[in-house]
């Protein structure tokens, strides 16, 4: 396909936070959009006692005719559980996918550290979904091109530059070009770790073509699609187990909480706007890998620490006329609180990449949403209530 044509996307995890604001995107461009999703994220949150801040679709049907209603344009839906091989036999047969946009994991790293049967669950439905995509690339469209979201936290924290997925090493005096160093963040970071070598394999061994795009942590409400009509809100989570670090932030400034620095809040990590992923994944779909190829993008903008971020918010939200303030909690998780970070981002930028940075302004505009649906806040959810170290060796 060349960046002219209509592609046949299938967006996999398309009722997701990222996943239906693509749809909507790439529909709006001319693509030929098909959605898979199970509605896992929806009945997770149940199970947590959550739910997203801004109220959303009761699901992909309404979602689906509220979009052909006010643009005349179709997404098509199927409603199923990637892991199983029927459900994705079916799509790829029925959808003959140019382009195949995989969403559709389990994101949260706090809900894969809770338990061994949710890190289990994680591992399995994210490893499983991968490994299914990647025989249906194999047996129904190998020309197909698979842009795969896989994440920054793959890294960890290396006191050396991060490159963007390979890395020349010299060593005993031979030298060759690698996979770059993993070093996980979680065991959900795990997961997509495991994605990556399996894509990588894929690609090397069959002839496929995929771009695993790294993503840093993604913030924002609205895309111009979103705001098109209320039935097309995408969700935005605020709770320690689903929600991220800036649109927690901002939730906790709006309805008075403390911003929840974990531990020292030196740690670094890249972010980006909602709107630059459909951007990314909209450059990626446009410009696919060559077959056999396995390319990396980093997809962020801006690297922060914690506490620059939530010094920015308090900014934010003083110029918006609220006195928020921060208190480090007990970190819950297993990470450095201060270290070396610096991300190579460059291929993105290089495509056509321009980038919607944070500012100020950006937040207030986002505090404007979170203030109507201020009520809908639970505030026994903003505390994180796992640990992820044991507090102790258990005598056996
Ligand atoms: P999300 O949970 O909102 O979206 C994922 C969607 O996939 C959900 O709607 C879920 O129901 C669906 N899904 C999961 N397992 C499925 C299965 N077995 N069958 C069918 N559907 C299934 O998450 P998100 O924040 O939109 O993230 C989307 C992707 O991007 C994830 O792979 C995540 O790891 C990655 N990512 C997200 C961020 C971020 O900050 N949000 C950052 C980096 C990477
Ligand atoms: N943090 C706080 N306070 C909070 C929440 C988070 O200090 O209230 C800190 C965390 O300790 C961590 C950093 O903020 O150091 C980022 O945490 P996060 O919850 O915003 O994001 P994370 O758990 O890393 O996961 C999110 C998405 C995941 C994606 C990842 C990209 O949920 O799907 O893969 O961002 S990355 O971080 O680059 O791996």
């Amino acid at each position: 396909m060349t960046s002219t044509e209509r592609h046949r996307v299938l967006v996999l995890g398309g009722d997701g936070y990222l996943g239906w604001p693509t749809a909507m995107y790439l529909s709006a461009r001319g693509h030929e959009v098909t959605v898979v999703d199970n509605y896992l994220r929806r009945l997770l949150h149940m199970e947590v006692g959550s739910g997203s801040l801004v109220p959303i679709a009761d699901d992909l049907d309404q979602r689906a005719s509220a979009w052909q209603e006010l643009t005349g344009r179709q997404i098509r839906v199927v409603v199923g559980d990637l892991t199983d091989w029927a459900v994705v036999q079916r799509a790829f047969l029925e959808s003959e996918p140019d382009t195949v946009i995989h969403y559709g994991e389990i994101p949260s790293a706090p809900y894969s550290m809770t338990n061994r049967e949710r890190c289990v669950f994680t591992q399995h439905n994210n490893i499983i979904n991968t490994l299914n995509i990647l025989w249906a690339l194999r047996d129904y469209a190998p020309q197909a091109h698979l842009v795969k979201l896989g994440t920054m936290g793959e890294y960890g924290t290396p006191d050396i530059d991060i490159e963007e997925g390979w890395i020349v090493i010299n060593h005993n005096g031979r030298s060759d070009r690698l996979p770059f160093p993993k070093l996980p963040a979680s065991y959900y970071h795990c997961s997509k770790v495991a994605d990556s070598t399996n894509i990588e394999f894929a690609c090397r061994s069959w002839g496929l073509r995929a771009t695993d795009l790294n993503q840093g942590v993604v913030y924002g409400i609205d895309t111009d699609e979103t705001v098109l009509d209320p039935r097309l809100s995408t969700r935005f989570d605020y709770d320690a187990v689903w929600g991220t670090a800036i649109n927690r932030f901002c939730v906790q400034a709006v309805v008075g909480h403390p911003l929840t620095v974990y531990g020292g809040g030196g740690q670094t990590r890249g972010y980006l706007n909602i709107r630059d992923t459909l951007r990314c994944v909209e450059l990626s779909t446009l410009h696919p890998a060559v077959p056999g190829e396995f390319r990396v993008f980093n997809q962020f903008t801006e690297q922060f620490s914690i506490n620059e971020l939530a010094n920015l918010v308090l900014r934010a939200a003083h110029d918006f006329g609220i006195e928020a303030t921060i208190e480090s909690v007990e970190n819950p998780r297993v990470e450095k609180e201060a270290h070396y970070y610096n991300a190579k981002h460059q291929r993105l930028l290089e495509l056509g990449l321009t980038p919607h940075l944070l500012s100020t302004e950006l937040v207030e505009h986002m505090f404007d949403t979170i203030e109507r649906y201020r009520d809908r806040v639970a505030s026994s959810h903003i505390l994180p209530k796992a640990r992820w170290r044991p507090r102790a060796l258990v005598q056996v």
